[in-house]
């Protein structure tokens, strides 16, 4: 891969999830040498620190399940100049994460950036869920469940920030799903969702429907957000999550999707989000992911392309 300038940018945000502990997300990816190691693959690192969100707005919302309403929308609008500020001054934004809430700011911001080059944003979301709820439908009131229904255009989120590129849902491909509410269940359907559950992919490994959506990516002239959950894999081999659901992505597995993005050269930013290292073995999990970062920034076994038959 061609050298890049990448900015990491701490998203300490643990008010989107039910428990605390993500807020340690960003300083257990530097201790497991995130910067460091993406130095070694020849790119050039600047750590910006963590971006804070202490103005808390008036804000409220008829569902009384939803907690720290002020603090998500904080964050987002924190968080979304942060990233557009980022897409602007470098080729790779990495977000540390932070619970999945941080996406409601993350993925504005580089759409506002790709909107200003005239190329379509698409998002591929790695994750057990589809993160699909509206403020309306949540009923854990759990904000990480609701960035990807939001940043899409859906209805019902008058109180998030305005939107100045919503992301097209024809743009999203969604990969290792398999705990979906009902009602995210109904709107993933309506629009049409390019959903690969994991029956999906026992069936059909996770190489074609990802091939299929880089191909979309590529043929739109597009720029491609991924957003990394811990709670994509499965859990025995990554347990520093909250939200443990079984039958996540093997280890293989989630390191051929990091290996085909990075041969793909298509993603211009990533989102590593839901690490709660609180919860953590001796940092496996920390390093596991950031070892899935090396693989999408180019470090391989051979030196060569990979064989084709
Ligand atoms: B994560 C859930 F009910 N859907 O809304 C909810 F299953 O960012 C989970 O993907 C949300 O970890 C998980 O609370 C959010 C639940
Ligand atoms: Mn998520
Ligand atoms: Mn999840
Ligand atoms: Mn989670």
């Amino acid at each position: 891969m061609t050298s890049k300038t990448c900015t990491l940018v701490g998203a300490p945000v643990q008010s989107g999830a039910s428990q605390p502990g993500c807020i340690m997300g960003p300083d257990a990816f530097r201790t497991a040498r995130l910067a460091e190691t993406l130095g070694e693959l020849g790119h050039s690192v600047s750590d910006t620190g963590n971006v804070s969100a202490t103005d808390l707005p008036d804000v409220s919302h008829s569902n009384g399940a939803i907690h720290d309403l002020a603090q998500t929308v904080a964050w987002a609008k924190a968080l979304e100049s942060a990233a557009f500020e980022a897409a602007q001054s470098s080729d790779m934004p990495i977000f540390l994460g932070g619970d999945h809430s941080l996406s409601i700011g993350t993925v504005p911001g580089i759409a506002r950036h790709w909107a200003t080059k005239d190329r379509p944003l698409f998002v591929l979301w790695l994750d057990a869920h589809p993160d699909f709820h509206t403020l309306e439908t949540t009923s854990s009131g759990n904000l990480h469940g609701t960035p990807v229904a939001y940043f899409s255009g859906l209805p019902g989120f008058e109180v998030y920030p305005p939107l100045a590129a919503p992301v097209d849902p024809a743009n999203l491909c969604m990969l290792g799903i398999r705990s979906v509410d009902p009602a995210e269940n109904a709107a993933l359907a309506e629009r049409e969702v390019d959903v690969s559950d994991m029956r999906a992919i026992d069936e059909h490994g996770i190489a074609a429907p990802l091939r299929a959506f880089l191909e979309r990516v590529r043929e739109a002239n597009g720029a491609l957000h991924v957003s990394l959950d811990v709670d994509f894999l499965e859990p025995s081999i990554a347990p520093a999550v909250g939200t443990t659901v079984p039958g996540g992505a093997t280890f293989r597995e989630a390191h051929l999707v990091m290996e085909m993005l990075c041969d793909s050269g298509l993603v211009t930013s990533l989102d590593m989000v839901e690490l709660n290292p609180f919860l953590d073995e001796r940092g496996r999990t920390a390093s596991l992911m950031v070892d899935l970062c090396a693989s999408l920034m180019g470090r391989k076994v051979l030196d060569r392309p990979t064989r084709r038959f």
